[in-house]
């Protein structure tokens, strides 16, 4: 079989290949960290990190459904601090470490920005996106305050920088961000987080399947592939072409990931299904794309990106 070149190129930060691990599963403490590490994950990526280290919301707050899954995990991590300890710790592996940042105000985010400039993060990704904080509205869906946080994060940062950002569903949306994110030194975006407040029902004990938030969460998995698509492939219309698009949602095998290199994706993440199946689908899924590529002829990931052919 050709083998097909699969590394990518974010900022000036060189990817050993086109799959990584989603900030939110199996990425809070140092030993999953580690394991991502020893995975064929192209990059290390942590969980989003508050300044405090927080527990999280009561369980149950995960449940794997039919297609996908719904969450509401609230932010459980280990405070900023500990991941500025555990980061030095990665660098054995040899690939690109994600420090992924969800401040609960604008003036945590700048902290926490400002903190990791000292570390060995080879890139930042900061959470506008996060729908499962009581009380806390996803930054995203707020483009005045957007906008703001982005110019003081901006401010203190010198590291290629991303926003991890939530799903739009209005022309309008994907036109009026756009214009924001091309006017700040942005690397990439990562798209889309779980679709905040969805509910799912148990008919047989009339509740909902988790707990916090009166059973509202985030839905992921497959559920939510056609929304991720249609985000990157309008995003990737709007967006200066130095802006780098990370494709997120319902990824679970080579088609998948091969859908979203068409619709222009630089890179992609995977959260239900490295949850559900663990470290070893990101081989799987390396496997598969580039068994789908060469099946189809193509001999690079440049040959295909972005190139949805439209009817
Ligand atoms: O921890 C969470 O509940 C969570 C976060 Br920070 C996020 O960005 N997206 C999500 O679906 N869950």
């Amino acid at each position: 079989m050709a083998t097909i070149d699969l590394t990518t190129q974010i900022a000036d930060v060189k990817f050993p290949g086109f799959i990584l691990n989603a900030s939110g599963p199996k990425c809070t403490t140092e030993q999953e960290l580690v394991e991502i590490g020893n995975s064929a994950s192209a990059a290390i990526m942590t969980k989003s990190c508050t300044k405090l280290l927080r527990e999280g919301n009561p369980e149950p707050r995960y449940q794997v459904l039919e297609q996908g899954s719904i969450q509401s995990m609230g932010l459980p991590n280990l405070g900023y601090e500990k991941y500025l300890e555990i980061l030095p710790r990665l660098a054995e592996f040899n690939k690109p470490i994600i420090a992924s940042i969800s401040g609960l105000s604008i003036s945590d985010n700048v902290a926490m920005v400002s903190a990791f400039q000292q570390s060995n993060a080879d890139l930042l990704e900061v959470n506008f996106s996060c729908p499962n904080v009581p009380g806390k509205p996803q930054l995203g869906y707020d483009f005045e305050q957007t906008e703001k946080a982005l110019a003081a994060i901006c401010e203190v940062n010198d590291k290629p920088l991303g926003l991890k950002l939530p799903a739009y569903f209005d022309f309008n949306h994907f036109d009026t961000v756009a214009e924001i994110l091309a006017k700040y030194p942005i690397s990439f975006i990562s798209t889309i987080n779980s679709i905040g407040n969805a509910l799912v029902i148990d008919p047989e004990t009339e509740s909902p399947v988790i707990r916090p938030n009166n059973g509202f969460g985030g839905l992921c998995g497959n559920y939510v592939k056609a929304i991720g698509l249609a985000n990157v492939n309008a995003l990737r219309a709007r967006l200066p072409e130095h802006i780098k698009i990370m494709g997120v949602g319902g990824i679970y095998n080579g088609t998948d990931a091969f859908e979203y290199l068409l619709a222009g994706a630089d890179a992609v993440q995977v959260a239900t299904c490295f949850q559900e199946q663990g470290p070893t689908c990101f081989a799987r899924i390396t496997l598969e794309l580039s068994m789908l590529m060469a099946s189809k002829g193509y001999t690079s990931l440049a040959a295909a990106k972005g190139k949805l052919k439209r009817l």
